[in-house]
Parts: structure tokens; sequence; C-alpha cells
């Protein structure tokens, strides 16, 4: 987008400073985001979000519960005396002529947020078995902080990991087949629905009582995670997808990008295999930090969690690839039908290491 667009745009919030440029941050799958810059010493630089409302649907509930998580987790940091807490939690701007609103726009130039930049920050894209035990620390204390947060926070996007919800939408791409794509994929399609019972275990146990939905952040891949340039970590981001859900959402979505001996999406399936090697050290520091809370269920399945994430992506990317590509961006048109092939490369290869998981984490907790 033109940068006077961007500039006029950023004009509305409450900002400090004159601006010397903006430019593209690199940006995930869904939102784009755009740094910037301040010309004076010593104020901030700021981020500028563009929402992808036709995902985001309903923009006051999304921005209510952002602002609300970050309430609360500013209140956990301050009560901590933590230094610098405006590293470790992000500060939304909100609008000049509406102090209590955090985004700008409407159905013409879409709907806009502006944060403050958290300098000397870096993300990550590769996880070693040291950032992996460190990120299971900071997204367990993420649930933990949240936990008794007093507001209800909205669904962002319903039904996000309903694992019966995908499986309806898979069906319904199927019977539309909108793209002409599906006698491709009739095989995989069959493949993947053999396991379909199974992995709806988690809706099942929540109907029956048993597993309660607590607040998850619902998108922990490494990279929605800043460090300090000596590899500390600094804050948790990208809370668009924070909601209440299964704690395994947070456990099963970081294994299903960080223990993957791959990219999500790499064609050569014999490189796709699960990692043990991170498995292990984020379980240990997520039961560090969240371990106090959790109910024996919910511990008991994190096999089951890790398992499911492979599984629920590979039906996600199916589903889009049957619409046509109308959900996630892709770089080329077969690109939707290679994920779903690498994330079942990757379910059947944690499913070759659900015992050995189950044995770690009885072990785990026998040393406790
Ligand atoms: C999307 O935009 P990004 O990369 O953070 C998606 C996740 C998927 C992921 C697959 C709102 O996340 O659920 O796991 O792509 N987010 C949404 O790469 O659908
Ligand atoms: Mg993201």
């Amino acid at each position: 987008m033109d940068k006077n667009k961007l500039m006029e745009i950023v004009s509305h919030f409450q900002t400090e400073g004159t601006f010397a440029d903006v430019a593209p941050l690199t940006a995930g799958l869904i939102n784009d985001s755009y740094k910037v810059f301040t010309l004076e010493k010593g104020k901030p630089d700021y981020v500028l979000q563009h929402i992808n409302n036709s995902i985001f649907q309903d923009v006051d509930m999304l921005m209510d519960n952002i602002m609300a998580v970050t309430r609360h987790l500013r209140k956990k940091l301050e009560a901590a005396h933590t230094a610098d807490i405006d590293r470790h939690v992000l500060t939304f701007i909100p609008l000049r002529d509406n102090p209590d609103l955090y985004y700008y726009g409407n159905d013409e130039t879409g709907y806009w947020r502006l944060m403050i930049f958290i300098e000397d920050s870096v993300t990550k894209t590769e996880v070693t078995p040291e950032t992996s035990y460190e990120v299971g620390i900071a997204f367990g204390k993420f649930q933990a902080d949240l936990a008794d947060i007093p507001q209800q926070l909205g669904e962002t996007i319903p039904n996000f990991h309903n694992m019966e919800f995908r499986l309806q939408q898979l069906q319904d791409a199927i019977k539309a087949n909108q793209a002409g794509r599906l006698d491709k994929v009739r095989p995989l399609i069959d493949a993947i629905l053999e396991d379909a019972e199974d992995m709806c275990r988690g809706e099942r146990l929540h109907r029956e009582g048993k597993l309660p939905k607590r607040i998850c952040h619902c998108d922990t891949k490494v990279n929605n995670i800043l460090f300090d340039k000596d590899d500390n970590i600094l804050c948790v981001i990208d809370l668009d997808t924070v909601m209440p859900n299964f704690v395994f959402s947070d456990i099963g979505d970081f294994l299903r990008w960080a223990a993957n001996t791959s990219a999500e999406d790499e064609p050569d399936l014999d490189k796709v295999n699960f990692n043990f090697a991170i498995f292990e050290p984020f379980i240990k520091g997520y039961l560090q930090s969240a371990g106090h809370f959790l109910l024996p269920i919910e511990i008991e399945n994190i096999p089951y969690a890790t398992l499911l994430f492979p599984y629920m992506q590979a039906v996600r990317f199916l589903c889009d690839y049957l619409n046509g590509d109308t959900y996630y961006k892709t770089q080329y048109p077969e690109h939707n039908l290679v994920r779903t092939k690498t994330q079942f490369k990757l379910y059947q290869s944690v499913k070759d290491h659900q015992l050995q998981m189950a044995a770690f984490i009885k072990e785990l907790l026998a040393h406790q």
C-alpha cells in the first residue's frame, strides 16, 4: 500500500514524534504489518497492522479481547515488579478522537491498529532444544497469567480449533468441489478421514464435562515470541487468536511447527519427521509453568494434543485447496496441497512416537 496512505492512517492514532518512514515487516499468513519509523531519538517506533477483517469478522470483540489480555498481563508484571514492563507486554495506541478505541478504519480502507515497536527485539524461525524449553515456559506462563482474567473473552474466530467443525468444513468443501480439484485428492481424503473420529476426542471430553476451556494463545509459533539480543524471551505477541480453548491448542500448535524436522510446506516428505528432541524440552518448560493448574486429563492427553494439530492443519490446508485457495496466502498453485501432505506426513510420524511421549511425561511427573 502507498506510503502516504499508510501515514494518513497512522495520523489517526495518538502517537508521539514525527515520522521518517514506513516499511513492510515480515508478516504471517494472515495479517500485514508495517514498521513506522520515528525521527526523534528517544521516541518509540511503531508497528502498524492491517487487521484481516475477513478472518476476524468482529473487530470490536477482537480488540476488546486484546485490550483485556494486555491490561491483565501488565497487572501481573507490575505485581511481580518486573523492570521495563513495556518490553514484556504489547502496548496498543488509542485514536486521537476516541481514546477508548484501539483501531481505526471502515469497510473501505479496512481496519488498522497501532502498537509500540519493542526496540532491539527479534523473532526466530528456528527452534533449538534450549529455545524450545524457554518457549515452553513462556507459553505455559501466558496461560497461567491469564487463568484468572476477570473478563469473559470472545471467540475471535468461532470454532477455531474445533476438530469436528474443521472436519465439517472439509465435508462441505468436498461436496462443493469449488475449484474442481476433488478427483486429484480422493485417496488423500480417504486416508485423512480414517482417523477423524479419534481426532475429535477433545470435543467429546468437553461435552462429557471432563475437559475445560481456558484462555489460550492459539497461534503458538516461535515467531510469535519476541526475544532480546541475548536470546532472553521478552514478550508473547500476535494476540488475535487469544480465546477460550483446550490447552491442547498451545501445546499442539507449537510442536506442529517447531518439532517438525522440515518446514510446514516441505515438498520432500522424507524430510518431514517429528523431532522428539524439541518435544521433550518444550513439555518440560510448559509443565514447569502451567503444571500447577492443569487437570490430569489435560496432562494425559498431551500426546493426543501433539497429534491433533498436524492433523487439524492438514484438514484446514486441504479444505482451502478444495475451495480454491481462498484463506491462506499461497506462493504457487499447488501450495495448499503440498502443505496438506507435509502436515499429514508429520501426523503419521507423531503417531509413531505416542508411547514414547507418554513414557516421557510419566517420567517427568515422577521426578517433580
Ligand atoms: C495462520 O498467519 P499465521 O501464520 O500466524 C493460521 C494458523 C495456522 C497457520 C498455518 C488465524 O497463522 O491457525 O496454523 O497460519 N491463523 C489463522 O501456517 O487462521
Ligand atoms: Mg502469527
